[in-house]
């Protein structure tokens, strides 16, 4: 609060700045009044913005109904792949094609794939592992097995035991024979006719080169070996001959 004695010495100062040089002053100003009494409070100001939500509260006492089901959770991941279902019904017949004896481009791939297994033949012969006889390729594995190991083997190089059909064929297994200086097996047995000869698909020989006096085994030798001049003899199945597949 300012004291009296300054508000004196302000009015005699501005007195004195002012007036010294006029004729009429004007009279010294009162002093001020003291200051009024406070005035009531003012009215409520207007309501302030929503607040944030507060934390959630406390868990309930135990026995408090349950609440409500939350959302869904996100989906879980794709379940194990179903059983093959039922075979389809047939599709419709595809648009019409060219017989494979006109396509062209069909008939370059067989001009290609036969002049590729023409040469790979011609590299096995030149080798002396197989020769081709008609349709036939023959092929020995240079092993010595009794018949059912012979058979197997060549069955389970996709052919069977050498056959011949007729001498040219009889001949080729000869070379073979020759080469590696053994006997060999051949693909016919007795059959339940006792000295009657079958191939392996059961049909009777049509082409036989039996050695003189052949065959003579009588039920105890069915299997058929080829001597080294070409003939036959029929012999034991349980001896060791070469094995000759044809394919
Ligand atoms: C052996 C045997 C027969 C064959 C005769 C020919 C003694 O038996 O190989 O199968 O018929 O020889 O003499
Ligand atoms: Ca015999």
């Amino acid at each position: 609060m300012l004291s009296c004695s300054f508000y004196v010495v302000a009015a005699v100062a501005a007195f004195l700045g002012s007036c010294h040089a006029e004729e009429k002053c004007a009279g010294i100003p009162g002093l001020p009044g003291a200051p009024g009494a406070n005035g009531l409070p003012g009215r409520d100001g207007r309501d302030g913005l929503r607040g944030e939500p507060g934390p959630p509260g406390p868990v309930g006492p135990p026995g408090g109904a349950m609440g409500p089901p939350g959302r869904d959770g996100p989906p879980g991941p794709p379940g194990l792949k179903g059983e093959r279902g039922e075979k389809g019904e047939k599709g419709n017949t595809g648009p019409p094609g060219l017989p494979a004896s006109l396509d062209t481009e069909l008939g370059n791939v067989l001009a290609s794939l036969k002049h590729r297994i023409g040469r790979l033949e011609g590299v096995l012969t030149l080798n002396t592992k197989i020769t081709e006889v008609g349709e036939k390729i023959l092929a020995s594995n240079g092993k010595e097995v009794n018949f059912a190991s012979a058979l197997k083997s060549c069955e389970e190089a996709g052919g069977t035991l050498a056959t011949p059909m007729n001498e040219e064929e009889n001949n080729a297994v000869l070379g073979i024979v020759k080469q590696y200086n053994r006997y060999a097996y051949l693909g016919i047995k007795e059959n339940e006719t006792l000295g009657q000869f079958s191939y392996m698909n059961g049909m009777p020989v049509n082409y036989t080169k039996w050695h003189q006096y052949e065959p003579n085994g009588k039920g105890r030798e069915k299997c058929v070996e080829m001597y080294k001049d070409g003939s036959w003899n029929d012999k034991n199945c349980n001896l060791n001959r070469l094995t000759v597949c044809e394919f």
